[in-house]
């Protein structure tokens, strides 16, 4: 299940607030490593300069109030700089890329949580980028109060402001979760799906394992 157009393997993590992407990423990429790949992480909204500039109108509190197609649109454009400019030419050099986040994200957020037009996102999905997609996504499923607890200590430690969408009431989170695991299980080809309740190093143990 490769990108037909690149050599390398495009891995994605998805998974409400807090699920533990962050960090086990960096678990999975010390460990491609130690086995000899090489290896580009990165995030979403962002990874590109241009990309970066775009998160800070979408996450930060004070980055403006989109309309729903103003901010699908954001997120696309950000993600074709980000596919085009950074992610396909790594595949192309045989790397391994990591990504914090992918258009799942925008499907499940936009989509299933705020009641963005689903038909609507895959058609800017589709103009955006095609049909790039992650040869290997994993789903860090976690109940949604323990994902927000974990996202705003993390927030408040690192004294950051990306918090608007931190700030959204349970029901939203739920439905985020709903999204994502329907996403997975209609995709069971693409989708791993990882308890994220467990301690972290039961997750790494699991990444690793879903990897062979
Ligand atoms: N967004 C993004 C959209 O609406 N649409 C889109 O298309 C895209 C791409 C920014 C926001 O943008 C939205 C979604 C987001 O709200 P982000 O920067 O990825 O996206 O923000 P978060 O998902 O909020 O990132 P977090 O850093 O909060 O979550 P992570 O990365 O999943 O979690 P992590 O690893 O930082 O861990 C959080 C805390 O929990 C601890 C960690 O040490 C840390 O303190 N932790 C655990 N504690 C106990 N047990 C475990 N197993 C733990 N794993 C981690």
């Amino acid at each position: 299940m490769m990108n037909t157009n690149a050599t390398g393997r495009f891995i994605t993590f998805e998974g409400g607030e807090g699920a533990g992407k962050t960090t086990q990423i960096k678990f999975l990429a010390d460990h491609l490593r130690e086995q000899g790949h090489d290896v580009l992480t990165t995030r979403e909204p962002g990874g590109t300069p241009e990309a970066e500039k775009i998160r800070e109108l979408l996450v930060q509190q004070d980055g403006g109030n989109w309309d729903p197609l103003s901010e699908c649109l954001l997120f696309f454009t950000a993600r074709r700089m980000h596919v085009e400019t950074l992610i396909k030419p790594a595949l192309a050099a045989g790397k391994t890329v990591i990504s914090d986040r992918f258009f799942d994200s925008t499907i499940a957020y936009q989509g299933y949580g705020h009641g963005f037009d689903l038909d609507l996102i895959a058609h800017v999905q589709k103009i955006s980028i095609g049909d790039f997609k992650p040869d290997l996504t994993f789903l860090l499923d976690l109940p949604v109060e323990d994902g927000l607890r974990r996202s705003q200590k993390r927030l408040s430690d690192a004294g950051s402001n990306e918090d608007k969408f931190e700030n959204l009431d349970l029901a939203f989170h739920q439905r985020l979760r709903d999204g994502f695991l329907k996403m997975a299980q209609l995709d069971t080809a693409r989708f791993r799906i990882i308890d994220a309740k467990n301690s972290i190093e039961e997750i790494r143990k699991s990444i690793i394992e879903a990897m062979l």
